[in-house]
């Protein structure tokens, strides 16, 4: 990849490329990329100007290395754990993924893979109306936490 031009503030490198070029990315809207292992190559200046930029990215692949000899915020996607109640996974539990949960028990939308276990927040082994109550409570302050904790490791 020699050059990004769009303006999306989220980006996900395709399967596909295996090189960054140097001055890639310079936009400073640019807040997330998600690099996988298929990259192996990263220019020393990919990302100069993204200064708000945060690198997705597994355990020592190029980019992992690549954000750590830069100096740039990452995240190791194979360490994320799984916040309990964030439905449609944006890493905060707010009350919008409580009405993603009621979308699933109303059939409204279907579950992926992790989203079942992230829903089920009293860990009862079904994704109900109450656990989006549960959500709701936890939004507002109610609670300081779910039954069955906060994360899934
Ligand atoms: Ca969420
Ligand atoms: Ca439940």
């Amino acid at each position: 990849m020699k050059k990004y031009i769009g303006s999306d503030a989220g980006i996900i490198i395709p399967s596909n490329i295996t090189t960054i070029s140097d001055y890639a990315f310079t936009s400073p809207n640019i807040t997330k990329v998600t690099i996988t292992d298929t990259v192996t190559t990263i220019g020393d200046h990919a990302f100069d100007g993204c200064d708000n930029i945060i690198i997705y990215c597994n355990t020592n692949s190029a980019a992992h290395l690549f954000a750590q000899k830069n100096a740039i915020n990452f995240i190791l996607l194979d360490s994320v754990k799984l916040f309990l109640g964030d439905a449609n996974n944006d890493r905060s539990v707010t009350a919008f993924d409580a009405v993603v949960v009621l979308q699933l028990v109303a059939g409204i939308s279907s579950a992926s893979e992790n989203t079942n276990l992230v829903c089920d927040v009293n860990g009862d082994g079904n994704v109900t109306a109450f656990d989006a109550v549960l959500i709701l409570q936890n939004v507002a302050g109610m609670s300081t936490g779910f039954p069955i904790g906060d994360y899934l490791t």
